[in-house]
């Protein structure tokens, strides 16, 4: 089992007018992985706690944000984003639920 539990993220998902949890005064960078062409923009991302990572579907298409371990859902349809706030380091792979194919990494770093 993954180091990561559900409480390890804030998880939020846009739907219309996007959701703002409590990160707005986090310390950390914010970063925005496109979706485009049945990809996530990057395969591997390594990040520190207190970042924010948004995604944001460009596609054609529906997509997830899915963490393999269960901590996170982020449902994406066309044109929609959505974010986490990362608060524990460790390693985790992201996919998306319609395309399993489609897959990233984040590293988490203290
Ligand atoms: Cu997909």
């Amino acid at each position: 089992m993954s180091r990561f539990s559900r409480r390890a993220f804030l998880a939020t998902v846009a739907s219309g007018a996007l959701a703002r949890p409590s990160f707005s005064n986090a310390a950390g960078r914010y970063l925005v992985i496109d979706i485009d062409k049945m990809k996530f923009g990057v395969s591997h991302i390594e990040l520190k706690a207190g970042d924010t990572v948004r995604w944001r579907n460009k596609d054609l298409v529906r997509h997830t944000a899915t963490a393999r371990d269960g901590s996170f859902d982020i449902d994406l349809p066309r044109g929609e984003e959505g974010s986490i706030y990362l608060v524990t380091p460790g390693k985790m792979e992201v996919y998306c639920r319609f395309h399993p194919g489609m897959i990233m990494t984040l590293s988490i770093v203290e």
